[in-house]
């Protein structure tokens, strides 16, 4: 089965919506597999946010990012990065639908509060960068299979 990496950003964990993101995530069904807070850096946010370094709002666009530990999570299900992205709404909050987690949830489009993975290739990289193997667990929840049919499953 697919994992996406999912990073809570300070502007969700300080206006404590922690707790909202996670329901979502939940009720939605899609797996946990991966949980921890950090405090981030700039080594790492210039290595994650490469293709932006050389924009004008990246300084600020760091500075937010450590402005608070961050709740960093692996999620896993089928199609769970296309199916997140989805959930999270587009980048900036102002113009993400409503019922998408930025579109309720935020006004910003730095402040937006949610960072998730956008391909397999990123998701795979990003995992491996906020991740040791060790701290994600890749079991199979005993309700398996009330949220899948078996030929999804085998897909
Ligand atoms: P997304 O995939 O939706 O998180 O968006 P991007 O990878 O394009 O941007 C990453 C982060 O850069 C955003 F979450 C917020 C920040 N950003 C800005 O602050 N201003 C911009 O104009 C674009 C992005």
């Amino acid at each position: 089965m697919q994992q996406t990496l999912v990073i809570l950003k300070p502007s969700c964990v300080e206006r404590c919506l922690i707790g909202e993101v996670i329901t979502r995530i939940q009720n939605r069904g899609i797996i946990i597999t991966g949980l921890k807070m950090m405090q981030l850096d700039e080594k790492i946010l210039r290595e994650h946010y490469s293709h932006l370094v050389d924009k004008p709002f990246f300084p600020g666009l760091a500075a937010s990012m450590m402005a608070s530990p961050v709740v960093c999570m692996v999620l896993k299900g089928v199609d769970v990065i296309e199916v997140f992205r989805k959930m999270t709404g587009v980048t900036n909050g102002r113009k993400a639908e409503p019922g998408t987690l930025r579109g309720d949830f935020c006004m910003s489009g730095q402040a937006n509060i949610i960072h998730a993975s956008d391909s397999p290739e990123n998701a795979e990289i990003e995992i491996a960068r906020f991740f040791k193997p060790e701290e994600v667990f890749d079991y199979t929840p005993a309700y398996i299979k009330y949220l899948y049919g078996d030929d999804e499953l085998k897909a």
